[in-house]
Formats: structure tokens, C-alpha cells, sequence
């Protein structure tokens, strides 16, 4: 299968997540911009709504939204044990918390990156990722962990990567202890350094 991505994107979390796995995939940058693939495919003929990620299945079907991707890729991996069983009550906690990070978190960060926002539309976005935050740092344990407890899943890999956006939008994440030493847990993951290295993140 195929990820298309773009370096640094919500698309990460699925690229952290084939990582966690490890059976091979192959990923595909996307310059969402000027919507063309770095084969110079035209992104809207893979992905129409012309956002990362997209999974590229080897039928030829491609499956789009992060928290989709993610759980297909989970269930698809069990023994990686990214996600507890469908139908129990530790599968719906999971998924509270990719919904979360999905529709509140990652969308509160929206007029940090959009060109054209305004300082006070920036200003008032930090605010809202702020008032997110502090959710997040209430669920989290004071002992390290993850957000079930003691056991990664793909909600982490997502938390992270919008989590550690704070670090490019002048959000002082050392405001929420316990995030910021989630952020730094996961970023020292094996599966994640290597998701970092192949987007040419770090070194
Ligand atoms: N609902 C989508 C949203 C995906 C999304 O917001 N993707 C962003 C990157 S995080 C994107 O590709 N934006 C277009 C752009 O940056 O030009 C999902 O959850 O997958």
C-alpha cells in the first residue's frame, strides 16, 4: 500500500502507524498546493477533496481521513496492538479520543497555518488549541503513559503529531507538563523516528 503525504502533516500519524506495524509500504509526498504528487500525479485524481493522507490500497482502492486510515491500518495489524478490539468499551475510549483530536484539536489549529489569517485570528486559534490542551493534560497520567494508560494506540500517534504542532506556532507547550513529556515519549518511539526521518524531519 501506498500513504501519500505531506512532511509533518496530520498524514504522520498514519506514516508512525505503517511504521509501528512494519510490513512494507511505500509513501508519496504531496504538494497539496499546487495539488501534484512528487511523481507529478495530480493529487485530486487520487484524493478529490485535494487533502493528506491517502491510502493507496494494492486493488487500486484509496481510502481517505486520518482516523479511517488509522483504524483500517490497526485492525488490519493486529498483533501490532495498535487498537483495542471493535465493539468494547477500551475501542470506543480510543475512538473519543481520535474523535477529539480530529474535530477539536486539529481543526483549532486551522488559522495557524492558513495564509491570510489575521494576528488576532491567530491569536484567538492559540487560545482555542490552549482550552484543548488542557483536556488533554487532564487525561493524561502524571507518571508517563499514554492516553490509554500504558499502552500506545493510533490515537497517540495522532495526538502527537498535531500536539507537537505547538512547537511551530509559538504555543509554549511546556505550559502542559504532562503533553509535552507525551510529546517527547512518543517522538523517541523507534517507529516514530523513523516515520520523521523518511519525511525528512530529522536527521
Ligand atoms: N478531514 C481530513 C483533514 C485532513 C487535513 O486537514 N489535511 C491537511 C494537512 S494536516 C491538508 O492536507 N491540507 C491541505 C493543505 O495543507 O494544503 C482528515 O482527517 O484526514
Amino acid at each position: 500500500m501506498k500513504l501519500f503525504y505531506k512532511p509533518g502533516a496530520c498524514s504522520l500519524a498514519s506514516h508512525i502507524a505503517l511504521s509501528e506495524i512494519g510490513a512494507p509500504f511505500e509513501i508519496e509526498a504531496v504538494d497539496t498546493a499546487i495539488g501534484r504528487t512528487e511523481t507529478g500525479v495530480t493529487y485530486r485524481d487520487i484524493n478529490p477533496k485535494g487533502y493528506v493522507p491517502a491510502l493507496q490500497l494494492e486493488d487500486g482502492q484509496v481510502l481517505t481521513e486520518g482516523p479511517a486510515i488509522l483504524q483500517f491500518l490497526a485492525d488490519g495489524a493486529p498483533n501490532a496492538q495498535l487498537a483495542p478490539q471493535a465493539g468494547t468499551m477500551a475501542r470506543a475510549r480510543m475512538q473519543e479520543h481520535l474523535t477529539f483530536v480530529s474535530s477539536e484539536l486539529h481543526k483549532a489549529f486551522g488559522p495557524l497555518f492558513r495564509e491570510g489569517s489575521t494576528e488576532s485570528e491567530k491569536t484567538a486559534a492559540r487560545e482555542a488549541v490552549a482550552v484543548q490542551f488542557a483536556h488533554v493534560e487532564a487525561q493524561l497520567s502524571e507518571d508517563g503513559g499514554y492516553l490509554a494508560a500504558d499502552r500506545f494506540t493510533i490515537a497517540d500517534a495522532y495526538l502527537f503529531v498535531v500536539a507537537n504542532w505547538a512547537n511551530f506556532t509559538g504555543i509554549e507547550l511546556s505550559a502542559w507538563p504532562r503533553l509535552a513529556a507525551f510529546v517527547a515519549r512518543v517522538a523517541n518511539r523507534p517507529a516514530t523516528q523513523a516515520a520523521l526521518r523518511a519525511e525528512g524531519l530529522i536527521q
